[in-house]
């Protein structure tokens, strides 16, 4: 007998040996592939709260139905009748690119903040820092989709938004209790939707207190930026805040957070920054006096004036943010933003907005969207933390 002849022998003995001497019996696999938690008869069953099939389609909070912002309650709040789900704080969509300067495209800002706060939801957002959970506490929070606003005429299209604001911050609030004007964050949008904002803030709370998150001034003069040519062009995202100092509607204790694009000339912006009632921290402060100092600058200077937050996403570094209109490199981290905003816990946030995303030009991970709703959530909560009460209550 040869040695491979010998060697298949063996093998063969062996295989016969193994199959004499056991029974092979099939696994069942249970799926998904967990140890069972419960044993019955020795089949696995899961625990699974799919017990009324009707039911599960019903309270699914997340990717299901159409994209609110953190899944929340859709509401008609432009709907002229009456009879309206009540609500304390509203975000508001405003698809508006044409008073740019640089690259359009935040048209499509609020769809895309939606998008990136669709993993948000009010029944999984305890934080991990306060162990709080501002969905979940006095105020009805709901989303007010996007206001109709004309691309072909600035002038209509901003108009249009005024009368959203009023009719949506008009509404009776549904915690009366607690505060009887309904707040309104606008997810922008360019920059000029802000002038809107504070107009109708106004409105409710008289001038506030602008906390400016951006790395431009957008103080500029009308006259300069957009070219003089006319008062149409004078109006846009560079120049809104000068024209809301010039309508009377900001007070003289605002502030600009994270600036570093340069001025137009050496000494005339920065005097009229001034003029309109900014004081700058610029982005390399941080550097110098950390988040917590900035956060301490922002108090000081806003003291118990009533606030109005608006946050151009263009504040943070191109890096954490590449999905706006005239980024600017060498600013903050998102990390460093949310922490500021938290770190502002106190103030009386009448309104605020995250403004300037163009999801247009975004990565494929949605790196300036994610952000962008995470903000809008922060700004939520500074909102709850602090009810304000309107102007004609505070003189009673
Ligand atoms: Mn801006």
């Amino acid at each position: 007998m040869s040695s491979i002849s010998l060697r298949l022998t063996s093998f063969l003995g062996l295989f016969l040996l193994l199959c004499s001497s056991s029974v092979v019996v099939a696994r069942e696999i249970g799926f998904p592939p967990l140890a069972p938690l419960q044993a019955n008869n020795g089949h696995a069953q899961y625990r699974s709260s799919f017990n009324d099939e009707k039911q599960s389609l019903v309270d699914l909070d997340k990717f299901a139905g159409l994209t609110t912002f953190s899944n929340l309650p859709w509401v008609h709040c432009l709907s002229e009748e009456a009879d309206v789900e009540k609500y304390d704080i509203a975000f508001l969509g405003a698809p508006f690119d044409t008073a740019t300067t640089g690259r359009p495209g935040t048209r499509y800002g609020p769809t895309g903040i939606r998008l990136g706060s669709r993993r948000i939801a009010a029944t999984f957002s305890w934080s991990p820092y306060t162990h709080d959970n501002h969905f979940l506490h006095w105020a009805h929070i709901v989303d007010c989709g996007d206001v109709p606003m004309t691309f072909l005429d600035n002038t209509v299209a901003l108009k249009q938004l005024e009368t959203a604001h009023k009719i949506v911050s008009r509404r009776p609030s549904n915690a009366t209790e607690v505060s009887t004007v309904p707040r309104i964050i606008t997810l922008g949008g360019d920059h000029t939707t802000t002038l809107v904002a504070l107009r109708s803030t106004f409105d409710h709370w008289g001038p506030v207190s602008v906390i400016h998150f951006d790395s431009h001034i957008d103080t500029w003069d009308p006259s300069v930026l957009g070219g003089g040519f006319s008062d149409y062009a004078g109006l846009n995202h560079g120049t809104f805040l000068h024209i809301a100092h010039e309508e009377g509607l900001i007070l003289n204790t605002s502030a600009h957070a994270g600036i570093r694009a340069p001025a137009l000339n050496k000494k005339y912006d920065w005097k009229n920054d001034k003029r309109c009632g900014f004081e700058i921290i610029t982005a390399r402060d941080i550097d110098k006096i950390g988040v917590q100092g900035v956060i301490e600058k922002l108090k000081a200077r806003v003291g118990d004036t009533n606030v109005y937050i608006s946050v151009d996403i263009d504040v943070l570094d191109p890096a954490y943010a590449p999905g706006t209109g005239t980024a600017e490199v060498g600013g903050w981290t998102t990390r460093e933003l949310l922490s500021i905003l938290d770190g502002l816990e106190g103030l009386k946030v009448v309104g605020a907005d995250v403004v300037e995303v163009a999801p247009v030009y975004d990565n494929a991970g949605e790196t300036t969207v994610l952000a962008a709703a995470e903000v809008a959530v922060s700004l939520m909560g500074l909102m709850v933390e602090t009810p304000v009460k309107p102007l004609s209550k505070e003189k009673e």
